[in-house]
């Protein structure tokens, strides 16, 4: 049992950690003092007699699910010169000891302590085992008596295997080092109980036990811990939102930790993962704008969140680092009181000076100044001039979005993928008061009723039972985006009830859960909103489809290839996406809804019962966008997996009107452009029939907001500081916030939306 690490040491600095209380076995009717431990569900108690009776005993028990091969305690807290019970099952019996060691190797048995048992049980789903310790409390040690602090407060420590003993049948087995450990904080003052009752304990008797003070069950107050650093604002992703905060939060002097669940992306972050054409330069798959169809085409899409059931970027950067970087500054209407925002929001202008300042917009990334590939804007421009599209460069007049088409705009710099990466990113990762971690899940917020005190996390070396504490005045900032910010609050118990309990069932995450008074009832999860998509599939016979993009991977086209290694110029500077554009659309509920196409070479299905010329493809994707009244539900499953549970496109039957008459008017001219031929639908499928059998799933935009919705309370999640109702020192700033579908692709107002956000959480006063 090398418990490694921090054992030896206990800085008793002060920082939060887990910590346990009163809670009664039911099975026995005793009441113990004592903690269950969150990530594997073994419980670790005690009861001591009335101090006064200075007896050197207590009754202790470990109850362990199945899967526990074996579980150990340090009462006292450290691994070395320290009482130390371990227990396992074997054969429907426990088999426990009481070991000791001076070094980290292998403890063996310890004389002195007399082990009695009580209670054991093995069954199939847990072990249990409830022993007397004699001669327990104290103990010699080379430098030395040592005691149970049991007039105090106490950092016992935990021990868990998932890996068998080699002896199962000896007390004295050898095994391997435990696979976990971690530490809780217990006041031992507590622990006591009545002379009569513990004796009638102590001897094998059961009952008699009642809560004197409310159990507590999680983690909360401030008390002594280990080693874990306390930060002033804690940061949890990286994606549009994440970024932003991260590195406005550290220009302004505070001490940040940002915490990301994937790996690095961009070869200037650290990223290595490319094809071969591009081995020996410092450019990756996430690079490289013209590899942006390949996230759909690769065998190993390592940077897919997993536990998402939509597509969700889970690496540095976030949706960033894997979209397809169309990048909007924000119209007035994205920010309006009308579109949901609180008042204070309305004047966005400022913060979209700050975003374009960091990360100016471009609709010719080629590094040359020139534009690749332009059939499709050509062709997609001939059909828009017969309805009367104006032709502008589209983020020069971020507010004219009616009949206006132009050049697809990127958030690339020098021919690259950017975005908040290769700018926010590089800023905040060079300042000595920022600390970033990757491959770090924060699985929940750890809190006291509304007061955070720290985030939990699946790395136990950053603190004890993975758990990050703040600094006194400290806060943490959700950017997880819209699925998974909202399962870290499920996972806090904030939002709705159903999905707690769902939570709450289940084994590793259930037992972290605040009690359930302290549960707190918001709308996590409603208001969601995607916009709804068809694609339109065409033929021209001027249209590069560039081989559908299937081989720019393995092999691309070398003059291509070569000229982009060269100077980052040509047709690989840009993503797929050629040609934009909007328009506006009445709708018979007097309601005011905007269409937006976005046209590339390619296309992701067709489906024809036309012969067509496959090098031809190009693929309209018509998006119905701000002015969408549909709305749906995102949650969990019993897996923990995000999920829609109300799909968000098409609720209200007049968004979908609306959408298929803008296909219709789209389609008026094609017949006017000479050798455009639609062949997804084809002429055996009707518009409306085409629309409405769509898959579902393919109405998906991947532009999700409104999960975690700003707005009043009573309706919202976050308030107009973007703090989380009920909390004194949550907040989120990420799509989850954004309560109505923004009027392009959002990552540009995502982080305009961060630069406003941050700077609002900066002003709030409170914190540190
Ligand atoms: N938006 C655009 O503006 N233009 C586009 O062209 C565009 N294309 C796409 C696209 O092609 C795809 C396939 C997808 C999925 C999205 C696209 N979007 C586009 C949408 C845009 O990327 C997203 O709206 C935007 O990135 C959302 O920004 P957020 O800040 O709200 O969230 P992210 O998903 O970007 O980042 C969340 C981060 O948190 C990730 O880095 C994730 O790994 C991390 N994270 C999640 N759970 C965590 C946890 N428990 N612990 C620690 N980190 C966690
Ligand atoms: C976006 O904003 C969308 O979220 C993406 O779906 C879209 O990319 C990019 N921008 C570029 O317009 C499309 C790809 O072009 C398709 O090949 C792919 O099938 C689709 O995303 C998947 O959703």
């Amino acid at each position: 049992m090398l418990l490694r690490v921090a054992l030896s040491v206990l800085p008793l600095i002060g920082t939060a950690f887990a910590q346990g209380g009163q809670y009664i076995d039911d099975e026995l009717g005793i009441s113990f003092f004592g903690y269950k431990e969150p990530a594997h569900g073994v419980t670790y108690g005690f009861v001591f007699p009335p101090l006064e009776d200075n007896t050197d005993e207590f009754v202790g028990e470990i109850i362990a699910p199945i899967e526990a091969k074996w579980a150990g305690v340090s009462p006292f807290g450290s691994m070395l010169h320290s009482l130390l019970l371990v227990a396992w099952p074997n054969d429907n019996r426990i088999v426990r000891s009481v070991r000791y060691t001076t070094t980290y190797a292998q403890p063996t048995a310890m004389s002195g302590p007399v082990l009695t048992d009580l209670h054991t049980i093995v069954n199939a789903t847990h072990w249990k085992w409830v022993y007397r310790c004699q001669n327990c409390v104290t103990w010699s040690t080379e430098s030395g008596p040592k005691s149970i602090p049991i007039s105090e407060f106490g950092v016992p420590a935990w021990a868990y295997s998932s890996v068998g003993v080699n002896d199962p049948t000896d007390p004295q087995s050898t095994f391997n080092e435990h696979t976990d450990f971690g530490f809780f904080g217990l006041d031992y003052s507590l622990a006591h109980v009545s002379a009569a009752q513990y004796v009638l304990w102590a001897n094998g008797g059961t009952g008699g036990g009642t809560p004197t003070q409310p159990p507590t069950t999680t983690a909360p107050t401030a008390t002594p811990t280990v080693s874990a650093i306390p930060y002033d604002y804690i940061v949890v992703g990286t994606g549009a939102g994440g970024l932003v905060v991260a590195d406005r939060l550290s220009e302004a002097g505070k001490k940040v930790l940002v915490l990301e669940r994937g790996g690095p992306s961009l070869g200037s972050a650290g990223g290595t993962y490319q094809p071969a054409w591009l081995q020996g330069t410092s450019l990756t798959k996430f690079d490289v704008p013209g590899l942006f169809e390949t996230m759909f085409q690769d065998s190993n899409p390592f940077w897919w969140c997993k536990d998402v059931n939509v597509f969700a970027g889970c690496i540095l950067g976030g949706g960033t680092a894997i979209n397809g970087a169309l990048y909007w500054y924000p119209p007035d209407s994205d920010f309006s009181v009308a579109n949901g925002w609180p008042k204070s929001w309305a004047n966005h202008h400022p913060y979209t000076a700050k975003l374009k300042a960091r990360l100016p917009a471009t609709d010719h990334p080629s590094t040359d100044g020139k534009r690749y590939l332009m059939q499709v804007a050509d062709v997609t421009a001939a059909l828009l001039n017969k309805q009367n599209y104006a032709n502008i460069t589209i983020n020069d007049v971020p507010d004219w979005k009616d009949h206006v088409y132009g050049y697809s705009a990127f958030s690339f710099i020098d021919g690259k993928r950017a975005g908040p990466i290769a700018t926010y990113y590089q800023t905040a990762i060079k300042r000595p008061n920022l600390t970033y971690k990757q491959y770090t899940t924060v699985l929940n917020v750890v809190r006291d009723g509304g007061k955070i005190l720290g985030v939990r996390t699946n790395d136990t070396s950053l603190g004890p039972d993975g758990v990050i504490p703040l600094t006194p005045k400290g806060r943490v900032v959700l950017a997880a985006g819209a699925y998974s910010t909202p399962r870290i609050l499920f996972r806090s118990g904030i939002g709705p009830t159903d999905m707690i309990n769902i939570v709450k069932n289940d084994p590793a995450a259930g037992p972290a859960l605040p009690p359930e008074s302290q549960w707190i009832n918001l709308p996590v999860g409603d208001n969601v909103s995607d916009n709804p998509s068809i694609n339109l599939v065409f033929t021209h016979p001027s249209v590069d489809a560039y081989d559908n993009w299937a081989q720019v991977w393995t092999a691309p086209r070398p003059s291509d290839a070569a000229q982009y290694i060269k100077d980052q110029s040509g047709i690989f500077a840009h993503a797929s996406p050629r040609l934009n554009f909007w328009r506006a659309m009445g709708g018979r509920d007097g309601k005011t809804r905007w269409l937006q196409g976005t046209a590339r070479p390619g296309a992701a299905s067709v489906t024809t019962s036309y012969p067509y010329n496959v090098s031809n493809i190009m693929t309209i994707t018509t998006y119905l966008s701000t002015g969408i009244t549909s709305r749906g539900r995102i949650g969990i499953d019993a897996a923990l997996t995000a999920r829609p549970l109300v799909e968000p496109w098409f609720t209200d039957p007049v968004d979908k009107e609306v959408l298929i008459q803008g296909i219709k008017d789209l389609l008026v001219n094609v017949k006017d452009v000479p050798g455009l031929t639609l062949i997804t639908p084809d002429n055996t499928t009707t518009i409306d029939d085409y629309v409405n059998s769509y898959p579902t799933g393919g109405l998906n935009s991947n532009h999700w907001v409104g999960s975690c919705s700003i707005g009043a309370k009573g309706s919202a999640v976050v308030d107009e500081w973007t703090k989380v109702y009920g909390t004194d020192n949550l907040f989120i700033i990420d799509a989850s916030i954004i309560p109505t579908i923004p009027m392009g692709n959002p990552h540009g107002t995502i982080m305009a939306m961060a630069e406003q956000g941050v700077a609002k959480v900066l002003a709030l006063s409170g914190g540190p």
